[in-house]
């Protein structure tokens, strides 16, 4: 499982907060507990506030001040391409852009991009009707990501197929198909493309989110998901991760399997 570390996103007031000031400290605070807390990638959003103008020297400062801090690669969180590109330019390693949808005008933007950079991209089950409500509608966007990455020539495992987590109070129907999608998108290619997913999502605006973010990645886990943006400063969700890891056999057990999978 590679762990996306989501804290470094201007929707989080402190972070919001560091933007406006341009002030490194909580940014740099995030990105260091992220890291000890075992993130292989860190997500960096400029978060909704920003001005379309001012998102690339912003994106750009957080890949500088995320990276300075840890050394991690970043995953490019924005829709804004001035932006994407700027956080590319001053990347060191392999990015994830995150994202593009399965719009054709996006994917012929977004792909030429990744390739030109060397970078991954997370490609998102919507488009301009939105979000479909079930798994066939989701894996026919998911086949347009495949085809047209494909054509651009993008590594599969450079594309992780994101089949969109709602909230679970306002679109319930939709956590089972987004199951059946992660199961299914692994039939669409081979090599396939690789699932994420945005986990905290399917928790937003309800009581007991910790619970219902352990549970569904335990249950995404055992679909074959592959990554997840997630909060690695959970403590209880990266212990219910590993255990998911041993009993689903993808790693060898061990008696400190917890502390084995923070290390991976
Ligand atoms: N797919 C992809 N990228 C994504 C998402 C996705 N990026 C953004 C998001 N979804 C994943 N990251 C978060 C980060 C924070 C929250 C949810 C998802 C969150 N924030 C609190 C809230 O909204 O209640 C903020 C509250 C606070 O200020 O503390 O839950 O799906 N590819």
């Amino acid at each position: 499982m590679i762990l996306i570390g989501e804290r470094i996103n201007g929707m989080f007031r402190d972070i919001r907060e560091a933007i406006e000031k341009r002030d490194p400290d909580a940014v740099v605070r995030r990105a260091e507990l992220q890291a000890r807390a075992g993130a292989h990638y860190l997500d960096v959003s400029t978060g909704p506030a920003a001005a379309a103008e001012e998102q690339p020297a912003i994106m750009e400062w957080l890949v500088r001040t995320a990276q300075e801090a840890t050394g991690l690669p970043c995953c490019l969180d924005t829709v804004n391409a001035e932006a994407v590109e700027a956080g590319l330019r001053v990347h060191q390693g392999k990015a994830i852009i995150n994202s593009t949808s399965a719009d054709q005008a996006r994917m012929d933007l977004v792909f030429p991009l990744a390739v030109r950079y060397g970078a991954a991209v997370i490609g998102l089950a919507m488009n301009e009707q939105g979000v479909p409500k079930d798994a066939d509608d989701r894996l026919a966007l998911a086949m347009e990501l495949v085809a047209n990455g494909d054509v651009h020539g993008l590594a599969m495992e450079d594309l992780f197929v994101d089949p969109l987590i709602l909230p679970v109070n306002v679109a319930q129907e939709h956590a089972v198909e987004v199951l059946e999608t992660i199961r299914q998108v692994k039939l669409l290619a081979s090599p396939p493309p690789r699932t994420v997913v945005g986990l905290s999502n399917v928790s937003q605006r309800t009581p007991e989110r910790p619970l219902l973010n352990r549970t569904y990645l335990v249950m995404a886990m055992a679909a074959g998901l592959d990554a997840a943006i997630l909060d690695v400063e959970d403590q209880a969700l990266l212990e219910a991760a590993a255990a998911a890891n041993v009993l689903l056999n993808r790693e060898v057990y061990c008696d400190s399997f917890v502390k084995t999978f923070r290390k991976r």
